[in-house]
C-alpha cells in the first residue's frame, strides 16, 4: 500500500491522477498546507523541503523496507516503474518524455506558479512582476501548443507527461489565459478532462477545495505559505 501525502493543488492533482490511472491502491494521507501541516518533524522526514505532494510505500518495487519520495516529477517515474505503464521504455522515447517531464517541473510549473502569485495572490500588485511572469506563462503556453499541433498527447501516447502538465493548465481560468488563443492546447485538454481515471485524481478531496478551487489563501494560510522565517 502507498501512502500519498496531498491536497489538492496543482503539483499534489498529477501524483492523484497517476495513481487513479495507474489503478495503484493506496491511502490518502491529507497535508493541509493552509494550516501548516507541511512544517511538521513527521512530514519533513519525508519531504524535507517541506512541500507535498509524498509518498511513502510499504512495498516498494526494489523489494526492500517502506521507501519514501518527495518531487512530483520523481514520484510520476516511480509509479510508472511500478505500475510499467505510462512512460516509455524504448531508449529515445524515453529521453524525449524526460524532456518534457523536466519542462513542466523547472518551467511550466514553476512560471505559472509566480504567475499566480504575483498576479492573484499578492495584496501588493506589482506591474514588473506581473507583465514578467505573464509573458512567460503566455510564451509557454505557446510551446505547448506547438507541441501539439498533430499529436494527441504530449509524447506518442498518453504518459506521465500529460498528467503533469495537465493540473497547471487546469488553472488557466484563474489566471485568465484565453485557451481559444491555443486551439491544441484546449483539444487536449478537454480530452484528457475526460479520461475517468484523471477525473477522479482531480476529486480527490474536492470537499476541502474552495468552490472554484483557486480564491487566494486566507490570512492564516498567508502566514504559513509565504510568511515563512526561511532560516529560523
Ligand atoms: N517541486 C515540488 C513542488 C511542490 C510544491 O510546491 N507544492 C506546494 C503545493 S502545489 C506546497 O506544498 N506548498 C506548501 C508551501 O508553500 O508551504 C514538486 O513538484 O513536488
Amino acid at each position: 500500500m502507498i501512502d500519498f501525502y496531498f491536497w489538492p493543488t496543482p503539483n499534489g492533482w498529477k501524483v492523484a491522477i497517476a495513481l487513479e490511472e495507474m489503478q495503484l491502491p493506496y491511502n490518502v494521507v491529507p497535508v493541509n498546507i493552509g494550516r501548516g501541516a507541511q512544517f511538521t518533524d513527521a512530514f519533513a522526514r519525508l519531504s524535507p523541503s517541506h512541500r507535498m505532494p509524498a509518498i511513502e510505500d510499504h512495498e516498494p518495487v526494489d523489494g526492500g523496507g517502506p521507501l519514501s519520495l518527495a518531487e512530483s516529477g520523481v514520484i510520476l517515474r516511480y509509479l510508472a516503474e511500478k505500475s510499467g505503464r505510462f512512460f516509455p521504455l524504448e531508449r529515445r522515447r524515453r529521453y524525449e518524455a524526460e524532456q518534457w517531464l523536466s519542462w513542466q517541473m523547472s518551467q511550466l510549473g514553476p512560471m505559472l506558479g509566480q504567475h499566480g502569485h504575483f498576479a492573484l495572490y499578492a495584496k501588493e500588485k506589482i506591474p514588473y512582476a506581473i507583465d514578467r511572469y505573464r509573458r512567460e506563462a503566455l510564451r509557454l503556453f505557446k510551446v505547448l501548443d506547438l507541441r501539439l499541433e498533430g499529436r494527441e498527447y504530449i509524447c506518442d501516447d498518453y504518459s506521465i507527461v500529460d498528467m503533469a502538465c495537465w493540473p497547471w493548465v487546469v488553472t488557466y481560468k484563474s489566471q485568465q489565459i484565453d485557451l481559444a488563443a491555443f486551439p491544441n492546447v484546449r483539444r487536449w485538454y478537454d480530452g484528457l478532462k475526460a479520461r475517468p481515471g484523471l477525473r477522479r485524481g482531480y476529486d480527490l478531496l474536492r470537499e476541502v477545495r474552495s468552490k472554484r478551487g483557486d480564491e487566494a489563501p486566507d490570512d492564516q494560510a498567508r502566514v504559513y505559505l509565504f510568511g515563512q522565517d526561511p532560516v529560523q
